[in-house]
C-alpha cells in the first residue's frame, strides 16, 4: 500500500518533469531533430559530376547522395568567389550585408551564424576542413581547419587554435578528422558538421593513388574552347583565366623538367618541398614520361592548346576522384552506425568552374559555368529518392534550410529562402517561388582579371551589367544559347526581353537592398591578397 503511495506520487512528479521540459525546450524534443553533414568542396563544379550527367568522369560515392535524395539543377551562387561564398552560406545574406565582398577581407566572427543558432538549441557542431575566412571560427564546439588555402600534401591544421604539420593528403585527412569527431560525440544528442575539402582548387595536385588515372585516356573537350569571344563583352576578352595563356607551366601544369635547373618555380618547389621522399618520387615518376615527351613534341597552336588541356583536366579530375572516395568513407560509416536515416547529408561547392568552357580554367562570372554549383541533399526520412528540381535556389538558401529542418526559428533578416517544403514536395516549387535569382561580384582589380558586375538570371534569360572601368550590359537567351555566346542586349528581337529584365533587376537589388554603391570604397581598393 505505501509503495504504491510512493510509486503513484513518483509517477506524478515524473509527468510534472516531462510537461515541464516538453514546454520549455524549444524545440519539442520528443522530435528526433536530424544530425546535419554539410560536406562542401572547394572548386567543384557540376560538369564534373556523374549525378549531373558528366561526359568527363565518375564520381559514384556522390551518386549515392543524389540517388537517394534531390539534385537541383538550378542551384546559384551569389557571388562566385571562395570566402564570400562561405560568408553568404553562414549568415544566409548577401555580401554587402555579410561583410565580406572578396577573398581579402575578414569575417566578423561575432555576427549572427546559423551554425550559432544550432548550437544554442542543442546540437553539437563542428567545422573541419577549409574555412579562409581569416578570422577564427566561431559558433563551433570542435574547429580544425587548414590555414587560408591550405596544402595538399602533409598540410598544417590549426586545431582550436593549435597549429601543427600532419602528414598525409588533405581530403583523407579532412575526411579523418571529421569522422573521429563524429565518432566520439554525445550520441544524446543530434550534431551538426561543415566538412569543407580543400580540393579540387588550383593547384590540382592529385593524391599518389590517383596519379595515373586517365593516363590512357583522352578527356573529351568542351567544343568551346577555343573561343575567339566574338559577340561578347570587353569583360570576357580581358580576363586572365586562359589554359592557354595563364596557366604556369611548372606550378600549374607540373612541367616540372621543362626548366628544372635554371628555372624552377619557387612557389611550387616551396609546395612540393612538402613531400615526403617516397610521396616525391611518385610525384615526379607519374609525370616523367609525359614531360620529356611534351619537350621533344615542341607543340604550337592548336595543339599545344589540347595538350594543356589534358594535363589540366586529369589533374582536376584526380583531385575530384579523391573527394569521391572520401565521401564514400563518410557514407559507409553513417551506413554502419546506423545513422543514414536521420542524417541530412548536403554536398555543394564553393562555386562551380570553368573546365575549358571558352578556353577557361577559375570562376568568378555570372556565366553559367562558375555561376552554377552542384547542391544535391539526401534525407531519406521526407526526401523521396531520385527527386530533381528546377527550382531556382541560392546558397543565401542553405541557412534557412537547415534551421528549419532542426526545428530551429529562422531569425526574420536571413535573405534567403527555406527549400525544405521543395526538397518534402517532390522537388516542386511552392506557387510563391522566387522567379529570378540575384548575383553580384566585386573583386577587382585582381587576379584573374574578372571585371565587376552584377545580374539576375530567370529560368531563360540572363541579364549582367559589367561596371567600373567599364559600362557595358550583357543578356543571354539560355534557352538558345545555353553556353552564352552570343549577347543580345542590343538585338531588336529581345528588347521586351530587355526591359522586363531591368525590371526584376532593379526590384531584386531592392528586394536585398542592393546597388553599386553598396560597396564601401576603401575596401574595394585593397589589394587582393592570395
Ligand atoms: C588563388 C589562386 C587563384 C584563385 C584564387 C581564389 N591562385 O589565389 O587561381 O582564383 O586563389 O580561389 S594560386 O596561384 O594561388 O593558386 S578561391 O577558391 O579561394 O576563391
Ligand atoms: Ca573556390
Amino acid at each position: 500500500m505505501l509503495r504504491n503511495k510512493i510509486t503513484g506520487r513518483y509517477l506524478w512528479l515524473l509527468c510534472l518533469i516531462s510537461l515541464y521540459t516538453t514546454s520549455c525546450n524549444q524545440p519539442d524534443e520528443k522530435v528526433e531533430r536530424p544530425n546535419i553533414i554539410f560536406i562542401m568542396t572547394d572548386d567543384h563544379t557540376t560538369q564534373a559530376m556523374s549525378a549531373y550527367g558528366s561526359v568527363i568522369n565518375q564520381t559514384p560515392n556522390m551518386d549515392r547522395i543524389a540517388n537517394s535524395g534531390i539534385r537541383f539543377d538550378n542551384a546559384f551562387v551569389t557571388n562566385s568567389i571562395c570566402a564570400p561564398s562561405r560568408a553568404v552560406i553562414l549568415t544566409g545574406k548577401f555580401s554587402h550585408l555579410n561583410g565580406v565582398i572578396n577573398n581579402a577581407q575578414t569575417f566578423d566572427g561575432s555576427q549572427q551564424t546559423f551554425p550559432k543558432l544550432l548550437q544554442a538549441s542543442g546540437y553539437q557542431t563542428a567545422m573541419v576542413g577549409k574555412w579562409h575566412l581569416r578570422s577564427d571560427p566561431t559558433g563551433f564546439d570542435y574547429w580544425n581547419i587548414l590555414p587560408g588555402q591550405g596544402h595538399y600534401y602533409n598540410p598544417d591544421f590549426i586545431e582550436m587554435g593549435e597549429r601543427s604539420q600532419r602528414e598525409g593528403y588533405v581530403t583523407t585527412l579532412t575526411t579523418d578528422y571529421a569522422l573521429d569527431w563524429v565518432d566520439k560525440r554525445d550520441k544524446e544528442k543530434p550534431f551538426y558538421l561543415m566538412l569543407h575539402h580543400k580540393a579540387p582548387h588550383r593547384n590540382w595536385m592529385p593524391d599518389t593513388k590517383h596519379l595515373n588515372m586517365y593516363d590512357d585516356v583522352d578527356i573529351p573537350m568542351p567544343d568551346n574552347f577555343f573561343d575567339s569571344f566574338e559577340n561578347r563583352g570587353t569583360a570576357a576578352e580581358t580576363q586572365e583565366m586562359s589554359i592557354v595563356e595563364d596557366m604556369y607551366e611548372i606550378y600549374d601544369l607540373k612541367l616540372m623538367y621543362k626548366t628544372a635547373e635554371k628555372n624552377v618555380d619557387k612557389a611550387f618547389e616551396r609546395i612540393v618541398g612538402r613531400l615526403n621522399p617516397e610521396q616525391r618520387k611518385a610525384f615526379d615518376e607519374a609525370y616523367a614520361d609525359e614531360n620529356e615527351a611534351f619537350r621533344k613534341a615542341n607543340l604550337t597552336g592548336e595543339a599545344l592548346g589540347k595538350w594543356r588541356y589534358q594535363r589540366y583536366i586529369k589533374d582536376y579530375l584526380r583531385c575530384v576522384a579523391s573527394v569521391d572516395d572520401n565521401i564514400g568513407r563518410v557514407l559507409d560509416y553513417l551506413e554502419a552506425n546506423g545513422l543514414r536515416e536521420n542524417t541530412i547529408i548536403v554536398y555543394t561547392s564553393d562555386q562551380g568552374f570553368y573546365l575549358g568552357e571558352h578556353g577557361w580554367f577559375d570562376k568568378r562570372f555570372m556565366y553559367e559555368e562558375s555561376y552554377r554549383t552542384p547542391f544535391i541533399v539526401s534525407y531519406p526520412k521526407t526526401i523521396d529518392k531520385g527527386t530533381v528540381s528546377e527550382a531556382l535556389t541560392m546558397n543565401i538558401d542553405v541557412a534557412p534550410t537547415l534551421l528549419e529542418y532542426a526545428g530551429v526559428e529562422v531569425p526574420d533578416d536571413l535573405q534567403g529562402r527555406s527549400l525544405k517544403t521543395v526538397m518534402n514536395n517532390q522537388g516542386k516549387e511552392p506557387e510563391n517561388w522566387r522567379e529570378a535569382t540575384y548575383y553580384h561580384y566585386y573583386e577587382y582589380p585582381a587576379e584573374h582579371a574578372v571585371k565587376r558586375h552584377y545580374g539576375v538570371r530567370t529560368k531563360d534569360f540572363k541579364l549582367m551589367h559589367f561596371y567600373h572601368d567599364v559600362n557595358e550590359w550583357e543578356l543571354y537567351d539560355l534557352r538558345n544559347d545555353p553556353k552564352e555566346m552570343k549577347n543580345v542586349f542590343d538585338d531588336a528581337a529581345y528588347q521586351d526581353v530587355k526591359t522586363e529584365l531591368l525590371e526584376e533587376l532593379r526590384e531584386q537589388q531592392k528586394l536585398y537592398g542592393d546597388s553599386i554603391q553598396s560597396q564601401n570604397p576603401v575596401e574595394m581598393l585593397r589589394e587582393v591578397s592570395k
